[in-house]
């Protein structure tokens, strides 16, 4: 089964604690502060694979977790910093969070996206010391690392895309046209993955997709069709196959206009991608009543078709002509799309929906009851990670640069008395400073 779309979670490892440690010498009491730092938590990162054909393996929801990093040590020791967790996708995958508003586009073998970074490490206590401050007993924690819910969707990178009623005859063309080996059955929706194949001429590559039939209704959500029609969005040329000679009996006038209409419901530019109309399946009907066809068609379509052909798959009538009006029509200057080398890696960057300069030195005070408040912020909640409240060294340090931030000042325009209950990042506190508040 092929799978186009997955949901993954991912979370960055969380940064190494920094120590808390003094030198120990034999004639010396008390060394100096030698507590090393925490090493980085181990990032997410999405790396493009040639090797992978779609998103299944993902799709019962995976996790994807990169390690934390190590702990400091004394003797000024810095911990390990985490390997990242390496997450393999298809070319022409693109990732989207929602909730952090990015979205990254992998195109290319090679292309990499970091979509969950890890937690710096915190400092040891040796970062600490100073002349106010020689014996610091406090370090920092390490910060968690990024997390999200990533909605992952594969678009297929075909050059040209085979579309029609089911049983039209696509799979049978693709078959003929490539060294592909679709499955061709009489009967409807024979094809439920799409499936892809390469033509080669002249140096040049193209792929060529087959995607399940589509059905009146299925840009609206019926049937299989509307799913696959997001793999023909990146074609360049779209190729309607068209029965000649249905056997359902049905028109092929109106089998035509209900695929037409089903493309141009879907979206997304569809309907004015250049088309070929190949009327299939020749080899059915009497020579005369095939070329009657194509003399109909041209006049009925006009120029909204580059070209009316006539193939069969049964006597390859009409293929090479099919092979090289594709090949014609595809612009070659377009294939040649610079990826990394092989065995290369590139970090693609991330379109990120809202930008807000400066939105991380923001906080906001609110009173959340009597003798109780709140401050939410990116800043002010990492400090707070960063912090054992435990330990009154700390305490005090944070005391220090929540003033110096200008949160306690806020506190107090907001009513806030020495001894009051703080919340900042779900963590309620008793702020007690010693000092003024500014
Ligand atoms: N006589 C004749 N039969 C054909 C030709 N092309 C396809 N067929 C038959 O038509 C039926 C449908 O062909 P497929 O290639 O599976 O059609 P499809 O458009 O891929 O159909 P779905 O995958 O169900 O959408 C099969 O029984 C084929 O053998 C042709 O050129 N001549
Ligand atoms: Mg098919």
């Amino acid at each position: 089964m092929f799978h186009d779309r997955a949901t993954i979670f991912v979370r960055g490892g969380a940064g190494g604690d920094g120590v808390v440690s003094f030198r120990r010498e034999a004639h010396v009491p008390k060394g100096g502060p030698d507590g090393g730092d925490g090493g980085r938590g181990g990032d997410v990162v999405l790396l493009c694979d040639a090797s992978r054909r779609d998103l299944s393996e993902f799709h019962r929801g995976a996790h994807f977790k990169a390690a934390r990093g190590g702990r400091g040590e004394g003797a000024q020791r810095h911990g390990a910093s985490a390997d990242r967790a390496l997450v393999r996708v298809p070319p022409g995958t693109t990732a989207e969070d929602s909730e952090r508003g990015v979205r990254w586009e992998l195109s290319l073998p090679g292309q990499r996206a970091t979509v969950a970074r890890g937690g710096s490490g915190g400092r040891g206590n040796k970062a600490f010391a100073g002349p106010t401050r020689q014996t610091p007993r406090m370090a920092e924690r390490g910060l968690p690392g990024e997390e999200g819910t990533l909605e992952l969707q594969l678009r297929l990178l075909a050059d040209a895309g085979l579309v029609g009623l089911p049983n039209a005859g696509k799979s049978s063309l693709l078959a003929r046209l490539t060294a592909a080996r679709p499955k061709v059955a009489e009967y409807p929706f024979t094809t439920i993955d799409p499936v892809l194949g390469t033509i080669e001429v002249a140096e040049r590559q193209l792929v060529v997709a087959d995607i399940p039939g589509l059905i009146e209704g299925a840009s609206g959500g019926a049937g299989l069709g509307h799913e696959f029609l997001a793999h023909v969005e990146r074609c360049r040329l779209l190729v309607h196959v068209l029965d000649l000679a249905p056997l359902d009996g049905s028109d092929p006038v109106a089998n035509h206009a209900a695929v037409e209409a089903e493309l141009g419901d879907h979206g997304a530019g569809l309907e004015a991608l250049p088309r070929i109309l190949c009327l299939s399946k020749a080899d059915l009907v009497a020579p005369e009543a095939a070329e009657e066809a194509v003399l109909e068609w041209r006049e009925r379509l006009g120029d909204t078709v580059l070209d009316v052909l006539v193939t069969s798959a049964a006597t390859g009538q009409g293929l090479d002509e099919l092979r090289a009006a594709i090949v014609r029509t595809v612009p070659a200057s377009d294939e040649i799309v610079d990826g990394p080398g092989v065995g290369e890696e590139v970090e693609v960057p991330a379109s990120h929906r809202t930008y807000r300069p400066g939105a991380e030195d923001v906080f906001e005070v609110h009173r959340a009851g009597p003798g109780a408040f709140r401050v939410s912020g990116v800043r002010v909640e990492r400090l707070l990670a960063r912090h054992d409240l435990g330990n009154e060294e700390s305490l005090r340090y944070l005391e220090d640069r929540l003033r110096s931030m200008g949160v306690l000042r806020e506190l107090e325009r907001a009513g806030f008395e020495p001894g009051d209950d703080v919340e900042i990042g779900g963590t309620v506190f008793e702020l007690d400073p010693g000092a003024p508040l500014r």
